[in-house]
């Protein structure tokens, strides 16, 4: 089968929809940095909805890691395939907005030229978690951190995301260009603000004028949200079946898609609300409402799911004792933290049940659980502090967190290996192997990891006991039955 690229495209079957514009009329506006899979199923999207009429608001990618995205797009012009899936089948559409692929490693001065250049208005990032160097628990910039301290010795040619951002803004500033907006994508809670610090620290210890300069950057924040698993074999064979073409890196999602952006880009933007887009003045509700409702549900699924043997979303929402545990932590324990006039939380609730069902959307339990250090405290951690700060009780969630301590031990209950994928794996490992079978020494070693607990949980007796209790159920009875027992305890009559 021919591979799809700009020559191919007049060949895709009626049907699939294909850019509807002329790609060689498009010029960059937008680098982003993370060029994964969940960039281009969300944000590359909506800008594709756009150029037809704004063509000057392409995407140059770039990533930061591995040139594997590069290597699968360049042949095909930029070009692959989104596929909508659902109980109803799989719709593919293709998609044109990127107009190139950087990869930092080997092509680092051309990517940071093009940053530093006036016609680039927008650096917007999807480097995960660990990407942005922070420490978890307090948002700051970790000046230990490997690349970091890499960075701050070579600032010229930088590896990290806060590193890249610096060195180009350091260039617009002495060549006098006003600076990009700083867009992050990321499930980071505040991810605007927090971004904003992590990046102006950095700029600040290679030169305080420069991070003074870097203060006065635009970070609008977001809150970005699609399900996007990882694509496997069978998925790109069936969407070659579907677009009459090979596409070495289609990508996988559901039909919902919600993106909500702080409207503050002072040297402009794309009309991001024409193609549904929600550009509001104060988007922290929004993301604390998303990342405690979807992104805390989601982890609990993960390591509860994974022990109990369900590869996929969907089969731990076969499980009724799971979705009644899932459906009361979002009900009684995260959504009394959420102050969202003008938003029925219920509903929202219910949709976001409905999504973790779509028996089409093959989300494995394995890709949620990878880096829970990175994760847990904007997920389920910040909604605890808030339950304990009003006196209420947090079962749930404090299964989610034992349920992750099981997990990062790296043996399931078949005492089978777990492929622990974490920034912290190794320490965790170590502290597994101190506590042996001792449930509360194992506890006491992973709440004692600060960057995850901050200095305020691990010592907290309720935490304590509520997580440590739960620990010890795991060990004990083992998932299944610790699920079934706290949904039946919990139970309104
Ligand atoms: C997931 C998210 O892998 C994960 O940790 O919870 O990627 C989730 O699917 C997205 O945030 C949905 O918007």
């Amino acid at each position: 089968m021919t591979r799809l690229s700009a020559s191919t495209l007049a060949n895709a079957p009626a049907g699939v929809r294909v850019p509807d514009y002329d790609r060689s009329q498009i010029t960059p506006g937008i680098v982003h940095l993370g060029i994964g899979a969940f960039h281009r199923a969300h944000m590359a999207v909506y800008v594709d909805d756009l150029l037809k009429h704004h063509p000057d608001w392409g995407i140059v990618g770039a990533s930061l890691r591995r040139p594997d995205t590069k290597e699968a797009l360049e042949p095909q012009d930029g070009l692959y395939t989104v596929a909508v899936r659902d109980a109803s089948g799989t719709h593919p559409r293709i998609i044109g907005s990127i107009i190139k692929v950087l990869d930092a490693n080997s092509q680092r001065e051309e990517l940071l030229a093009l940053m530093a250049s006036p016609q680039i208005k927008i650096v917007s990032l999807t480097v995960t978690e660990k990407g942005y160097c922070h420490d978890p628990a307090t948002g700051e910039l970790d000046q230990h951190h490997p690349d970091i301290m890499h960075d701050l010795a070579n600032p010229t040619a930088p590896k990290s995301a806060p590193g890249m951002l610096v060195e180009a803004l350091a260039r617009r500033h002495a060549a006098g260009v006003t600076p990009f907006a700083v867009m992050s994508c990321d499930n980071l809670p505040s991810n605007g603000a927090t971004v904003k610090r992590i990046v102006a620290k950095f700029a600040a210890l290679r030169e305080a004028a420069l991070g003074e300069f870097v203060a006065g950057v635009a970070f609008p924040g977001t809150m970005v949200d699609r399900i996007v698993p990882s694509t496997t074999d069978a998925d790109r064979d069936m969407v070659a079946g579907l677009i009459g073409a090979d596409d070495a890196w289609p990508i996988m999602t559901e039909p919902f898609t919600q993106w909500v952006i702080e409207d503050h880009f002072p040297d402009g933007r794309p009309p991001f609300e024409l193609a549904g887009a929600q550009l509001v003045e104060d988007v922290e509700p929004f993301e604390r409402m998303k990342l405690r409702m979807l992104n805390g549900s989601h982890s609990t699924m993960a390591y509860l799911g994974y022990l109990a043997g369900y590869e996929y979303i969907s089969d731990v929402m076969g499980d009724d004792n799971f979705v009644a545990l899932i459906h009361g932590l979002m009900t009684e324990e995260a959504m009394p933290t959420l102050d969202m006039p003008g938003v029925d939380l219920g509903a929202y609730r219910d949709q976001l049940l409905d999504r973790f069902r779509n028996p089409a959307l093959k989300h494995r339990t394995w890709q949620i659980a990878m880096d829970g250090s990175q994760k847990l405290p904007q997920r389920l951690l910040g909604t605890i502090r808030d339950r304990l700060a009003a006196g209420q009780p947090f079962e749930r969630l404090g299964l989610g967190v034992a349920a992750w301590m099981r997990y990062v031990i790296g043996i399931d209950e078949k005492g089978e290996t777990i492929d622990v994928r974490d920034p912290l794996a190794m320490r965790m490992m170590a502290i597994a192997a101190d506590a042996g079978d001792d449930a509360e020494a194992l506890y006491e070693g992973l709440a004692a990891l600060t960057e995850v607990f901050g200095s305020d949980l691990g010592d907290n007796q309720t935490f304590g006991e509520t997580v440590a209790t739960h620990l010890d159920d795991l060990f004990e009875i083992g998932v299944a039955e610790t699920v079934a027992e706290l949904v039946e305890t919990s139970a309104t009559p």
